[in-house]
Order: C-alpha cells, then sequence, then structure tokens
C-alpha cells in the first residue's frame, strides 16, 4: 500500500451512483486509502455490529458455502467491529491478502489495482439503524463480514487478484461496465452447487438476511449455469433481490476463466445491448426457471 501522503483529490469522483456518496472523502491518501478511526465507532455501532453478526451466523447454515465459514471462524470477529489490522494478521497468513479502509465507493480502476495487488479496500464506517436490512452503499459490514471472509481461501483469493488485473484491459476498451457485471453476478451474488444443494457464496447475500435465504430458496428467480460470456453481457439492478442467479460448480471453475483474454467477449459485445436481467436464454443451462 503507498504510504503517500500526497493530497489526493478532493472531490470524490463522480460515481455512477444514484445517490450522493456516503463517505468523508477529505482526508485520504492518493490511493484513496485512510486510517481505520476505530475511537470513532460509538458503542451504538458496535451493538449493530454484533446485532447483524449474530443474525447472519445464527441464519447462515445450510445457506452459505463451507468455504465462506472456514474463513468467517478464523477472523472471529463476532464481539466487535474488527480491527483491520488484526484481521490482516490472519488474512496475511492464509492468502497474503491486506484489507485496507477506504471512505467508502472508490472510482473502478483504483479498485481494480487494489485488488491486483491483494488489497481488499473495506468500507470503514457502520451503518445506521434505519439501514439495517437496506443500505446503498457498501458499509463495514457488507465489506467485511460478505467479502473479507472468502479472501482466506486461496483459489477465491487469487480468482480476485485476477479480477483486478483484467482491470486495466476493460477500461481500455471501455469495457468496464462488462467487467463489473462478473463482478455483481459472482463476487457479490453467486451460488455454488455442493453435494447438499446450492450455497451462496456472493457477499451481497451473505451480508443481507432476505437475500441470504431468497438466494438459494425462492422458486421466484432464475438460476443459470455459470457461463462467462453470459454473465459479462447481463444486465443487473442496484436496487431490488436478482431476478437470475449464477450458480458455479467449484471455486476451481472461477479461478479457470480468468486466463480467458476477455478481449473477445468485449468486441463481440461492442454495439449489443445487455440481456435483461430476467430473460432465459435457449442456450442457458437452467437449474431453476423463475416465476416473474
Ligand atoms: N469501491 N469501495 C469500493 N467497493 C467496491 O466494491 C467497489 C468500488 N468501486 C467500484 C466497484 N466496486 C465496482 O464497479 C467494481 O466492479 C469495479
Ligand atoms: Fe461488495
Amino acid at each position: 500500500m503507498t504510504n503517500s501522503t500526497a493530497t489526493a483529490p478532493k472531490n470524490p469522483f463522480t460515481a455512477n451512483t444514484s445517490h450522493a456518496l456516503r463517505g468523508d472523502y477529505e482526508d485520504m491518501r492518493a490511493d484513496y486509502t485512510v486510517e481505520q478511526p476505530y475511537d470513532r465507532y460509538t458503542q451504538a455501532e458496535q451493538a449493530r455490529w454484533r446485532f447483524l453478526y449474530d443474525r447472519q451466523k445464527k441464519l447462515l447454515p445450510g445457506f452459505a458455502a463451507q468455504e465462506y465459514f472456514d474463513g468467517l471462524e478464523k477472523l472471529n470477529a463476532g464481539d466487535a467491529i474488527p480491527r483491520l489490522e488484526d484481521a490482516n494478521k490472519v488474512l496475511g497468513e492464509a492468502t497474503g491478502w491486506q484489507l485496507i479502509a477506504v471512505p467508502g465507493l472508490i472510482p473502478d480502476d483504483v479498485f481494480f489495482d487494489h485488488l491486483a495487488n491483494c488489497r481488499f479496500p473495506v468500507a470503514w464506517w457502520m451503518r445506521k439503524e434505519h439501514e439495517l436490512d437496506y443500505l446503498v452503499e457498501p458499509d463495514i459490514f457488507h465489506d467485511f463480514f460478505g467479502h473479507v471472509p472468502l479472501l482466506s481461501n486461496p483459489v477465491f483469493a487469487e480468482y480476485m487478484r485476477k479480477y483486478g488485473l483484467g482491470g486495466p484491459r476493460a477500461i481500455e476498451h471501455g469495457a468496464q461496465k462488462m467487467l463489473a457485471r462478473l463482478y455483481w453476478y459472482i463476487v457479490e451474488f453467486g451460488l455454488i452447487k455442493t453435494k447438499d444443494g446450492l450455497r451462496a457464496f456472493g457477499a451481497g447475500m451473505l451480508s443481507s438476511k432476505d437475500e441470504t435465504i431468497y438466494s438459494v430458496q425462492s422458486p421466484k428467480p432464475n438460476r443459470v449455469a455459470f457461463d462467462l460470456e453470459r454473465v459479462l453481457n447481463t444486465a443487473y439492478m442496484v436496487d431490488d433481490f436478482q431476478k437470475t442467479y449464477f450458480v458455479i460448480d467449484s471455486f476451481q471453475q472461477l479461478f479457470e476463466i480468468c486466463d480467458c483474454d476477455f478481449t473477445a467477449y468485449y468486441r463481440r459485445a461492442a454495439g449489443k445491448a445487455p440481456i435483461d436481467p430476467e430473460t432465459l436464454l435457449a442456450t442457458d443451462t437452467v437449474i431453476t426457471k423463475g416465476q416473474f
């Protein structure tokens, strides 16, 4: 992590979000990192962390992939909002990854660069009471509870690094939206096939009570076997449950796709409209057909 104290951009990037950015981007480093202001967490925020953690921990058996649990156990973060430097000792040993505190959403290119260098950006602030079950931007509970456990899994961590490495080429081809879909449908909302049935491993599900249940159990959404080009071309919505979930056979499968050269997909998609989130294609391997 660069410790440059060069004056960082004063106004945050114009994120393509429909809301004003939540975070305080004032005193951040040029790489958008900040120190985790641990003393600023209030007792109410500590209690909120414990409430959310306990609720998800109780709910997840039968819904989350075993690899996720293996990571969550190692992090031992149930009693209080975790200090990132504590988690970094665990992650450093497991996969060499490090967590960095950021004010909130950061530009795609900066985000990709951190991932490519095995650094995962964690928004340091905690959601408010009225946002308990829905918030527009990732907070520390989403980022840490949702994303960090799987970063202790070497195969998944390597997939994340390779995902970051793919960033500059996607930007070069004006295809970061396509790469963002891969992140969205896998890293945020991915399902995996197991001998006991489908399990969730996406951070957007695992950090959400309702979407954990919905994504694994509801008859409403489509569930389709993962296909790289299909996912790169499928649009998504940010403010509702997914209409379609994609299912991988194993984390190894993710690891293998990263060595593909995505530029052929970027070129083939140029000028074409993306696939609508609830559409099923004749070429899909449909696991469950949704009820829309
Ligand atoms: N910034 N802090 C943060 N966390 C994210 O998950 C994130 C981001 N910026 C961009 C982004 N995700 C997505 O557009 C990725 O697909 C790049
Ligand atoms: Fe996320």
